[in-house]
C-alpha cells in the first residue's frame, strides 16, 4: 500500500471514463502524510439498510479508503447510551442530531447550531468527527462535505453548521418514456439516452439511477422529477406507476425524492373520462385516485410538475378555467400526502402573436398570463419561472413575474443542459451567468428583492420555494456528454444549496475533485471556463439580442433569420437600418413596464439600460453608438470576432494539461474543444455576414467576407462535384459549397494552392449530416494528408442535424503541414446515405493565423 501511494504522485493519470464526476475519491497527494489525522471507524447512528445515514457511513468507509488508502470500518449503532470514556478514538459519529442526542453521554454532549430541514452540522475539532443532520437526508449531505474537504486534503479542524438555501432543490429531467421523435429518449439532453425510460417502460436496470441518485445528492439534490414536462399519460398506466416505485427505491437511500411530469389532459387520454375540465367532479376524483395509487407505492413522493397550455400541452385554458385552477386540482389530491405542485409559468401561445404587430411579444406572457392569480393559488403549489422572459437565452433580463407573485412561492428554473448554449459540444460554464440572476435587485416596492431573495422565500415570507435545473443527464459515461460540463451541475446543487456561493470557488473544488490538485490544472480549467460564457455570447448573439440559433429545429448553430417572421416570438425585428426590439412603455411592447418601478425606469430608457441588453429593450439603428465608442453594427462584428478567437484558444490551453489529465477524458475533452473553435467560426461568419447583408455596413476592419487564406470549393476544378446553394446563405462561405453528384457516388475538387511555400495548418470546412458516414481524402500534391468520415453524430450528442447548414457545418484541421510552392489541392469525397459530402471551402492559415 505504501509503495503505491509514493507512486501516486507520479502516475495518476489511469483511464477514467467521467462517470465518478466529482465522486472520484482519487488519493490525494502526500496521502501519507495525513496519516493519524484521518478517522479510522465510523459509527452510524442509524443501521437500517435504506438510511441515508448508513449510506453516508458507507461512503466514508469507501471515500476515506480511496483517499487515503486507509481503512475506516463502519459500525453500526443499535442503540444504548455511550459514555465518552469507551468511545473508540479516531472515529466519525454519523446520525440525525436526534439520534446522537440518544447516543451521547450527557457530559459529552456537544451544542448543536441550529439546523433546518435537510441541514447538517460538521465538527472535526473534537476526539469524534461529528456528523449529524437535522434529518437523515442531512447527515448524508454532512459525510459529502467532509468527504470534499479530506479530498481537497482539507484537514484543517472546523465545526458550523450548514443550512439549505431553500427546501426545493430539484432536477428536472425531461426523459422521454421512448426514443425517437423529434426529440430523442431526454429531450435537451446530450449524454445518452434516459436512465430511466426505455420502450415505454422504467428501465429493468436502474444501477446509472441509483448513482444519479447518489451524485446529486452529494451536492444537495432532494428530488428528482424523473419525465419530460412534455409529457404522455402512460407514465401513469400501472406498469409504469410500479416502475416509478421501483425507480423511488434506488432513490431512496440518498434522500432523493422522485417527483413527475403530469400531462393535464390524462384523465381522459388515459382515464377515458370525456373531460379533463379541472373543476369537473369526476376528473378531480380521477386524480385523487391516481395520486393515492401513487403515494401508496412511493409514500415519500415529492410532488407533481405540470406544463400546461403551452407549446401545444393542453391545459386549465382550454377549458376557460385559470392557471390556478389547474394548478390547484393537483395540489388538493397531494395535500393530504405532503406533496407539492410544482406548476410552471412558461406558459404561452405561439399561435396569436404575429412579428408585424409592433406591440406583440412573448416576452409578456408569463406576467399576462399569471396576473391576477397571486392570491389563488393553494399553499403547497410553486410557480416555476425560467429565468428570464423567453426561453434561457445567452442572455436575458430576469423574468418580471418574480415581482409579480408575492403571495405565491417561486422557483427559479434554470437550464444545467445548455440546449442554447452549445449543447455540451462547446464550453459553456453556467455559474456566472446564473449568479447574475440570482443577485438581480428588482427592488419590488423599492426594497432589496434579489432574485435569490424571493425564492428563497425570505423577501416576501414564502417558505415553500427554490430551484429547478433542467439537467438532460443521460446513460453514457460522462452523464452530460462532456467532462468539462459537470461543472454545471455541481455548481447548479451548490447554489442550490448556497445562492451566495462563488463562481471561481465552486469551479475549483470542482476541479480538484475531478482533475486534479496541480495548480496548473486549476488555473487553466479555471481561465477557460471563466471565459466561456462570454466567448459564447461574443460569437452567438450580442446586446441582448438572443442566441442567434436555428430554433425551428436542433436551437444549435448559427440561423438568426430563423427567429424572424414566426409565431414563436424570438424576434429581434432587423430591418435594413434598424434591429432590437422595442420593449419600452413608452413606443413598444410595454414589456419594460412589467418591472418594478425603478427597474422599468431603468429599462425604459436606453441610456440607463445595461448595454448587454440594449437590443432587447430598444429598437435603434445599426448606427448607434455604444459606450465603447463602437457601433452597434460594428460591436456585432468585432464580439463575434472576439469571442470566436476566445473559443480558439482553449484546445492549446486544455493541450497544455496533457500530463495531468488521464488519456481518456483528456482526449474526448480536446475533441470537443477543436471541434467547438472550428464552429465558433461557423458563428462568426455566419451572423457576421447575414448582418452584413441586411446592413449593408462594411466591417471597419474588413475581416467580414473577406477571407485571404480560403479557397473557396465551388470554385475548385470539380468532378463529379456540383455547386449547392446552401440554405441558410450565411451558412457557407461565399453562400456555396459543393456537393457530390448523388448522395452515393464520388466527387473529386482540385485547386493550384495560391500561396506561398511553407508551413500552414490546412483547414477543410465541410458538413456533416446525422445519416450517412460520407468520407473525404485530402491530398497534397497527390500525397494523402488525411482523411475523415461523416461520423461526428456518433461522438457528439449535440442536436441530430439533417441539413447543410450551420449547425452540420464542421471543421478539421492538419496541423502544421509542409505546402511546396504552386502545390495542388485535391478533396475527394463519397457521399453515403444523406451525406454527398459536402465541402465549404479549404484554408491555408500561416502560424497564428485564425480564421
Ligand atoms: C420540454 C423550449 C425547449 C423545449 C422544452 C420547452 C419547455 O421550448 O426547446 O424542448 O420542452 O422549452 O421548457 O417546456
Amino acid at each position: 500500500m505504501l509503495l503505491s501511494l509514493l507512486l501516486l504522485p507520479l502516475g495518476l493519470v489511469a483511464a477514467e471514463t467521467g462517470i465518478d464526476a466529482w465522486l472520484r475519491y482519487a488519493p490525494i497527494p502526500e496521502a501519507h502524510k495525513y496519516a493519524g489525522q484521518i478517522p479510522t471507524q465510523v459509527v452510524a447512528l442509524n443501521s437500517s439498510e435504506l438510511s441515508p445515514v448508513l449510506t453516508g457511513a458507507k461512503e466514508l468507509e469507501q471515500g476515506i479508503s480511496s483517499i487515503f488508502g486507509q481503512s475506516c470500518k463502519v459500525n453500526r449503532w443499535h442503540g444504548g447510551r455511550r459514555g465518552g470514556a469507551h468511545r473508540p478514538a479516531s472515529s466519525i459519529v454519523i446520525g440525525t442530531v436526534a439520534e446522537y442526542s440518544s447516543y451521547a453521554a450527557k457530559d459529552s454532549k456537544k451544542s448543536i447550531p441550529k439546523l433546518v430541514n435537510d441541514g447538517f452540522y460538521l465538527d472535526t475539532t473534537g476526539r469524534e468527527v461529528l456528523i449529524l443532520g437535522s434529518n437523515e437526508r442531512g447527515a448524508l449531505y454532512g459525510a459529502f462535505e467532509y468527504l470534499s474537504l479530506l479530498a481537497q486534503g482539507n484537514v484543517t479542524k472546523i465545526a458550523y453548521a450548514s443550512n439549505p438555501e431553500v427546501p426545493i432543490r430539484w432536477i428536472n429531467q425531461w426523459d422521454n418514456l421512448r426514443d425517437g421523435g423529434t426529440h430523442g429518449s431526454v429531450e435537451r439532453g446530450y449524454g445518452g439516452k434516459s436512465l430511466f425510460f426505455w420502450n415505454g417502460e422504467v428501465r429493468p436496470d436502474l444501477t446509472r439511477a441509483a448513482q444519479y441518485a447518489r451524485l446529486l445528492a452529494s451536492i444537495g439534490i432532494n428530488a428528482v422529477v424523473v419525465n419530460n414536462v412534455n409529457a404522455n399519460e402512460t407514465i401513469l398506466n400501472s406498469t409504469n406507476l410500479d416502475g416509478i416505485a421501483r425507480i423511488a427505491d434506488v432513490f431512496r437511500p440518498y434522500g432523493v425524492q422522485l417527483g413527475l411530469s403530469l400531462y393535464f389532459a390524462s384523465p381522459k387520454a388515459l382515464g377515458a373520462l370525456t373531460t379533463f375540465d379541472p373543476l369537473d367532479q369526476s376528473v378531480i376524483k380521477w386524480w385523487t385516485n391516481i395520486t393515492d395509487e401513487i403515494y401508496e407505492r412511493v409514500p415519500d413522493f415529492a410532488g407533481y410538475l405540470v406544463k400546461a397550455n403551452s407549446e401545444g400541452q393542453p391545459g386549465p385554458l382550454t377549458y376557460n378555467r385559470t392557471l390556478a385552477q389547474g394548478a390547484n386540482l393537483f395540489a388538493k389530491a397531494l395535500q393530504p400526502h405532503g406533496g407539492v405542485c410544482v406548476f410552471r409559468a412558461f406558459v404561452y401561445d405561439s399561435t396569436t402573436i404575429n412579428e408585424t404587430v409592433w406591440t406583440d411579444d412573448r416576452a409578456n406572457a408569463a406576467v399576462d398570463f399569471f396576473d391576477g392569480l397571486d392570491d389563488q393559488f393553494m399553499d403547497n403549489v410553486v410557480v416555476q419561472i425560467k429565468y428570464g422572459p423567453i426561453d434561457f437565452q445567452v442572455r436575458e433580463p430576469v423574468s418580471p413575474l418574480f415581482s409579480h407573485l408575492r403571495q405565491t412561492a417561486t422557483s427559479v428554473e434554470l437550464q444545467i443542459t445548455p440546449e442554447y448554449l452549445g449543447q455540451n459540444v462547446h464550453l459553456v460554464y453556467l455559474a456566472p451567468l446564473w449568479k447574475e440572476i440570482l443577485d438581480f435587485d428588482l427592488r419590488v416596492d423599492r426594497a432589496p428583492s434579489t432574485v435569490k431573495s424571493i425564492v428563497n422565500g425570505t423577501r416576501f415570507n414564502n417558505p415553500l420555494g427554490g430551484f429547478a435545473g433542467v439537467a438532460g443527464a443521460g446513460n453514457n459515461q460522462t452523464w452530460l456528454g462532456s467532462h468539462l460540463a459537470m461543472s454545471n451541475l455541481y455548481a447548479y446543487g451548490k447554489l442550490a444549496w448556497n445562492a451566495d456561493a462563488d463562481s471561481v470557488e465552486m469551479l475549483q473544488a470542482w476541479t480538484k475533485l475531478t482533475f486534479s490538485h496541480d495548480q496548473k490544472v486549476i488555473d487553466t480549467i479555471t481561465s477557460m471556463s471563466m471565459a466561456s460564457w462570454p466567448a459564447y455570447e461574443g460569437f452567438s448573439g450580442n446586446l441582448g439580442i438572443q442566441t442567434l440559433t436555428n430554433i425551428l429545429n436542433g436551437h444549435y448553430g448559427p440561423d438568426p433569420q430563423s427567429q424572424e417572421n414566426n409565431p414563436y416570438g424570438q424576434w429581434y425585428r432587423a430591418d435594413a437600418t434598424t434591429i432590437g426590439m422595442d420593449r419600452t412603455v413608452n413606443n413598444g411592447t410595454g414589456n419594460a413596464g412589467q418591472y418594478p418601478p425603478e427597474v422599468a425606469a431603468a429599462y425604459e430608457s436606453v441610456d440607463t439600460t445595461p448595454e448587454n441588453l440594449l437590443l432587447w429593450f430598444h429598437h435603434l439603428p445599426y448606427t448607434h453608438v455604444l459606450k465603447s465608442g463602437e457601433t452597434i453594427i460594428q460591436h456585432f462584428y468585432n464580439a463575434h470576432y472576439n469571442g470566436s478567437a476566445v473559443s480558439n484558444t482553449f484546445p492549446s490551453q486544455w493541450e497544455s494539461l496533457k500530463p495531468y489529465i488521464d488519456t481518456q477524458r483528456y482526449e474526448e475533452q480536446l475533441f470537443r474543444l477543436v471541434y467547438a473553435a472550428g464552429h465558433s467560426l461557423v458563428w462568426r461568419d455566419s451572423i457576421n455576414n447575414y448582418f452584413f447583408n441586411v446592413s449593408s455596413i462594411a466591417d471597419e476592419q474588413h475581416r467580414v467576407l473577406n477571407h485571404p487564406y480560403r479557397i473557396e470549393a465551388e470554385s475548385m476544378e470539380l468532378e463529379g462535384y456540383h455547386p449547392y446553394l446552401v440554405h441558410p446563405f450565411h451558412a457557407a462561405s461565399g453562400t456555396y459549397a459543393i456537393v457530390t453528384d448523388t448522395n452515393t457516388t464520388q466527387g473529386t475538387a482540385t485547386a493550384l494552392v495560391p500561396f506561398p511555400a511553407g508551413k500552414y495548418d490546412v483547414a477543410v470546412n465541410y458538413y456533416d449530416q446525422v445519416i450517412g458516414n460520407a468520407t473525404w481524402e485530402l491530398y497534397l500534391d497527390d500525397a494523402l494528408v488525411g482523411e475523415w468520415k461523416g461520423d461526428f453524430e456518433y461522438s457528439v450528442g449535440s442536436a441530430r442535424v439533417f441539413y447543410i447548414d450551420g449547425q452540420s457545418a464542421i471543421r478539421k484541421t492538419f496541423k502544421g503541414v509542409d505546402v511546396k510552392a504552386n502545390a495542388t489541392v485535391k478533396i475527394v469525397g463519397r457521399g453515403d446515405g444523406m451525406e454527398p459530402a459536402p465541402v465549404d471551402y479549404i484554408s491555408f492559415l500561416p502560424q497564428g493565423v485564425v480564421d
